[in-house]
């Protein structure tokens, strides 16, 4: 941290401790902590209780807030809430300890050293408000609207991701939770089914009879229902069978552990296929009825015996046939689950057509204990003008009614930049995609950037090719609530209040029992911030798009839209902060019609969209880059009480995980004279390096590859605890693989060799 940033941040730390009654400054010298300890929260006032949706992970679970005397002591989850059903993982938990971190950013500021040091003075909100809307208009008139790019995730991202870009008109709005993670198998769900998986993966837990995941790590990926629908089902006798490189918790719990060889699932997945249309094993009947271009198929799989797949995939050829015959057996209450971070080699949705295509011969589609049908809820949207720009930027929470593989036109005419009609078949914008015409200008220059709730730096591919973009353009806006790495690349920085501390837009969830959930403050904004619907909209009127932003207060909003469903923020609250309404799960549900939105009408094996473009109708097995020799596979993935790369400076969570370890075969680290406990460094195939890190030897994980959690080694110096601990796959992963299909960034073919010192 710089000087002026500390003299910064003790100057407001002071003026906010004193606004909160002094609280934060009296616990450091212990003074009302002592008091404190004697009363339990339950009993130092009056408790005040609000609903919300956690926004720790991009999961949204309903909450309840409990607050006394303004400051939020416990959350609960909400027990209407069809994602809580009234239990939180360990981060939902840690929500408050997230928003009392003391690293928090505190006030507007306007940079003032050069892009990257991190230096600013802080401003009021009129004069970063004014700079901001000067500073993009100034982009528009000299190069079009398209010429600005926003970039959200992370709650409140509907109001400049979807709300904001599409008022304003530019079509270049990207989601990291699109391209970087589940595009290629909600594009590969469209071209196969007709509608994308959903937000809420539809697996009808309460009958499923046995479940296999593809490197997806229930326990390790903590996304709250899902535990408690692994553990009931385990707890009622589902079988599980998990095909991973590495033996994670989930594996632990499974009855079949299939240690496959990164990168050559779609083997194993043409090869149960065999077996399964071979043997004679699979729902005929549902096939006859609801399937188009099953005799392709079972001609394209007859050449992919076990005996073939065995040796790719580094399996035995008996355990492939025994696993398909096992999933096989309890059709159609049987179903490999579609996971969900998705982008692994740049053929991802190839991989997950075939993955949705064993799920038909399985007859699982609209069938108990098998895949339901998603339903979305009814509400209408607040009134407001055409937008200039319509079709969507993807990711977990595009707004109802859009299909993610539009290709928006800008008022001045011109396509999304990031190549969608030259580079790859459809998909939502991909964001990693939009990095390279900020360098180039090609195909159209891209000047601008609005960063809201996206941690730049961290989630996206090649950070020096990013850095490199921050440095060309004009102007860039960050919307955060930490000091995180990207931040001191920004001209102008907003900090917005947490969720615990505003409004947000209601929360509209497809779901077998579709619902909305209300978000509401539970306290009051801390320091200088400012929740996200205010800013864009302050930001929207002073650029002219006052139209678009009638509604006077936040309330007025959610009231309008509750209106359209009898219902409002008050009689929403009387009803626990959730509506619940009907679905349509199953196929009796249709009573005859086609629940399948394709062409066909059918779930479609054989895909003339992807023959027509000349790619492959059925899906394929292409070998991946293999490991030069000395290197391992760089793996990567979740912590349970870790998301991405934002908890690690939170208080209560970076005490249970501070920093994160490298897998390594126990074997091969023995062989490389590591042992259990040294700290080496990271140097990939291109001379990228992080690190140190310290080495786990471990049985738990193939000797081809190495496994290290998300999310650390930052390189952010106002984050006092996460600064600089442990080591970061994100600068390790120099290069990726698009996917041709979705646009997606395939981040699974970087290597890594270990160094002792650098
Ligand atoms: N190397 C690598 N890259 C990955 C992944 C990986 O495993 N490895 N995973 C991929 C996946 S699956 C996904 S979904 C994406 C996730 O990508 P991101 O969503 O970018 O990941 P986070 O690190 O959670 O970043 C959230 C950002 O929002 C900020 N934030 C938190 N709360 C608020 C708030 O209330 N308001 C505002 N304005 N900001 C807030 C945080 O400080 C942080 O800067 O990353 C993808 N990229
Ligand atoms: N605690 C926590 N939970 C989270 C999140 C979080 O940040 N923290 N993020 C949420 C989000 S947005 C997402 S997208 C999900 C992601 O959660 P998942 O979809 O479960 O994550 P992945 O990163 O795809 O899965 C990683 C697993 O794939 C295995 N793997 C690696 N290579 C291969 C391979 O070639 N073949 C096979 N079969 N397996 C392989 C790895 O060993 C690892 O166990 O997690 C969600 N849940
Ligand atoms: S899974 Fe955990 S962190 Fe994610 S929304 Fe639910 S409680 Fe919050
Ligand atoms: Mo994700």
């Amino acid at each position: 941290m710089s000087r002026v940033d500390l003299e910064i941040s003790r100057r407001s730390f002071l003026k906010s401790g004193f606004a909160l009654g002094g609280l934060s400054t009296l616990r450091g010298k212990g003074g009302l902590s002592r008091f404190a300890a004697r009363a339990p929260w339950y009993r130092q006032g009056e408790i005040k209780t609000t609903y919300g949706v956690c926004d720790m992970c991009p999961w949204k679970c309903g909450i309840v807030v409990h607050s006394v005397g303004g400051v939020a002591k416990k959350i609960d989850g909400n027990p209407l809430d069809p994602k809580s059903r009234g239990m939180l993982c360990a981060r939902g938990q840690a929500g408050i300890s997230f928003a009392e971190d003391p690293d928090r950013l505190r006030a507007p500021m306007v940079r003032t050293g050069d892009r990257g040091q991190g230096r600013f003075r802080e401003v009021s909100w009129t004069e970063a408000l004014d700079e901001s809307a000067a500073r993009i208009l100034e982009i528009r008139d000299r190069y079009g609207e398209e010429s600005l790019a926003i970039f959200g995730h992370t709650g409140g991202e509907f109001w400049f991701t979807d709300y904001f870009a599409q008022a304003w008109g530019t079509p270049n709005a990207a989601k990291p939770s699109s391209s970087l993670c589940l595009s290629p198998r909600d594009e590969a769900s469209i071209l196969t089914t007709g509608f994308p998986v959903g937000g809420h993966e539809p697996v009808d837990w309460s009958g499923l009879e046995c479940l296999t995941l593809i490197g997806s790590h229930i326990g390790e990926d903590a996304r709250n229902t899902l535990m408690q629908d692994f553990a009931d089902g385990r707890a009622r006798g589902m079988r599980a069978i998990v095909v991973d490189p590495r033996f994670s918790s989930v594996a632990a719990k499974a009855d079949v552990w299939l240690p496959i060889k990164p990168g050559t699932d779609t083997a194993l997945l043409l090869a149960w296929m065999n077996v399964m249309i071979g043997e004679g094993l699979y729902d005929a009947d549902f096939v006859d009825s609801w399937t188009e271009g099953f005799d392709r198929l079972a001609a394209h799989v007859a050449e992919f015996s076990p005996e073939w797949a065995g040796p790719i995939t580094d399996l035995d050829a008996s355990q492939i046939r025994d696993t398909a015959r096992l999933m096989a057996e309890h059709r159609p209450r049987s179903v490999i689950m579609p996971g969900r971070h998705v982008t692994w080699y740049g053929n991802d949705t190839q991989r997950m057509r075939a993955v949705l295509s064993i799920n038909a011969l399985l007859g699982a589609y609209g069938r108990e204990g098998g895949l339901y049908f998603n339903k979305e809820p009814y509400i209408e949207a607040y009134p407001h003008p055409p937008f200039a720009v319509t079709g969507s930027s993807g990711g977990c929470s595009a707004e109802p009614g859009e299909t993610s593989s539009e290709l928006p036109l800008g008022p001045t005419g011109k396509a999304r930049a990031d190549g969608a009609r030259k580079t790859f078949l459809r998909g939502p914008t991909a964001l990693q995609e939009l990095i390279a015409p900020m360098i180039s200008g090609d195909p159209y220059p891209i000047k601008g950037l609005i960063v809201y709730g996206t941690n730049l730096l961290n989630s996206v591919p090649n950070p020096e090719r990013t850095k490199q973009a921050l440095r060309e353009l004009d102007f860039v806006l960050a919307i955060d609530v930490l000091p995180q790495e990207h931040v001191a690349w920004a001209d102008v920085v907003l900090p917005e209040a947490s969720c615990l501390e505003r409004y947000d837009e209601l929360s509209v969830m497809s779901h077998k029992t579709p619902f909305i959930a209300l978000r509401e403050p539970a306290i009051e904004p801390m320091y200088d911030t400012k929740p996200g619907w205010w800013m864009a909209r302050e930001l929207g009127i002073r650029v002219g798009l006052d139209a678009f932003f009638r509604w006077e207060s936040i309330e007025e909003y959610l009231d309008k839209r509750l209106l359209s469903i009898s219902s409002s923020i008050e009689k929403l609250r009387a009803a626990g902060g959730v509506i619940v309404q009907q679905g349509k799960p199953y196929l009796s549900d249709f009573e005859g019609e086609s629940p399948f939105p394709t062409p066909s009408g059918k779930i479609e094996l054989y895909s003339a969209a992807l023959a027509e473009a000349g790619l492959d109708p059925l899906p394929v097995y292409e070998p991946v880059e293999e490991p030069p020799a000395g290197y391992y596979r760089l793996l990567y993935g979740r912590h349970p009480v870790h998301t991405f790369a934002k908890t690690q400076n939170t208080p209560v969570l970076n005490e249970l995980y501070p920093e994160n370890e490298l897998w390594v075969n126990a074997a091969s680290a023995r062989e490389g004279g590591w042992s259990d406990g040294d700290y080496a460094w990271l140097e990939n195939q291109d001379g990228a390096r992080s690190g140190p890190i310290r080495i786990k030897a471990t049985e738990r994980i193939r000797p081809d590859a190495v496994f290290m959690v998300h999310g650390f080694g930052q390189d952010a110096p106002g984050l006092r605890r996460a600064n600089r601990r442990g080591a970061s796959d994100t600068k390790l992963q120099t290069r990726y693989r698009l996917d041709p299909v979705s646009g997606g960034a395939g981040m699974r073919n970087n290597f890594v060799r270990l160094l002792s010192e650098v």
